[in-house]
């Protein structure tokens, strides 16, 4: 199985990629529906969302500045590096994340899709100025706009918001012209996003998926690796560079 997969990259153009929290789970950052995941503590319609906002800004800005200080002390783990790497051998790939945690940017991936978002940044509810500056993540305030006096929210794609348009747009085109589609580290259960990987495959792609656990999509990708990402990113890079040189 392994060997195809191999074989599918050498002569594969377009390879997209789907990343979802596992991927940063080597990193120390929890996951969302594991069983120590964060869903498992916490309610996310109340935190992960605009009405939890506005219910309890002050819950919901201190558990953003929670994950905050738990992203600033990780860094990006071998999946994230493997991935950064594994551009260079194809005439087009393209990596859309639903991580806000901008791991993949550290690890040098470039043109990274933002799905949901980045947890770095912030801005103000009412008339969005920016807010990009180190904000005090000790603080139990909530910061207000400097413009106009309104809350500062982050800059995450919230329960019930749209994801950026350009965005979730050059995703969804990257799935439909993939010839191999990877799904890695997603439970693929939250939409429009974790749709990706099975509208690929719709559209004629390869699909695989690298998850050591069964998910929503297991049973009908074309090839399902068992394994940590961090584990079966560098084993797919390093194989495939003793068969494949280089694109760019
Ligand atoms: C929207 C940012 C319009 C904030 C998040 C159909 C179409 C459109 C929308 C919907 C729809 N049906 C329902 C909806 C509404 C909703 C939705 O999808 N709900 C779900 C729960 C059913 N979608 C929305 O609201 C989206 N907005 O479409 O607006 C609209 C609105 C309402 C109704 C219709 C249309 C916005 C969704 C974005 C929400 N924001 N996060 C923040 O981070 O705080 S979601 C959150 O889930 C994170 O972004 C996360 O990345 C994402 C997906 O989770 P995963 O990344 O997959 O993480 P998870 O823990 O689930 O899985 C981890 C996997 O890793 C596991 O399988 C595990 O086995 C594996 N793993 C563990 N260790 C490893 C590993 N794999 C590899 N290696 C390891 N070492
Ligand atoms: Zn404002």
């Amino acid at each position: 199985m392994f060997d195809k997969l191999i074989d599918l990259m050498c002569s594969a153009d377009n390879v997209a990629v789907l990343t979802g929290a596992g991927v940063s789970a080597e990193s120390g950052i929890s996951t969302f529906r594991d069983p120590d995941g964060l869903w498992a503590k916490f309610n996310p319609a109340e935190l992960a969302s605009m009405q939890g906002f506005m219910s309890n800004p002050e819950l919901v800005w201190e558990w953003y500045n929670f994950r905050r200080q738990v992203i600033a002390n990780t860094k990006p783990n071998a999946g994230h590096y493997a991935l950064a790497e594994l551009e260079k051998y194809f005439q087009h790939f393209s990596l859309a994340t639903q991580n806000v945690d901008r791991l993949h940017h550290q690890a040098g991936s470039t043109n990274v899709l933002e799905l949901h978002g980045n947890i770095i940044e912030n801005f103000c509810v009412k008339c969005k100025t920016p807010y990009t500056d180190i904000i005090d993540l000790s603080s139990k305030s909530v910061p207000t706009c400097k413009e106009c006096g309104r809350n500062i929210r982050p800059a995450v794609v919230w329960f019930g918001e749209m994801l950026p348009r350009k965005v979730i747009e050059e995703a969804s085109y990257e799935a439909d012209a993939a010839d191999i589609y990877f799904s890695i580290g997603t439970s693929a259960e939250v939409f429009p996003a974790g749709d990706l990987p099975m509208q690929a495959k719709r559209r004629g792609a390869f699909v695989v998926e690298i998850n050591p656990n069964i998910t929503a999509i297991s049973s009908r990708v074309d090839m399902k690796i068992a394994e940590p990402s961090a584990v079966a990113l560098p084993k797919i890079l390093n194989t495939l560079k003793l068969k494949k040189k280089e694109y760019k």
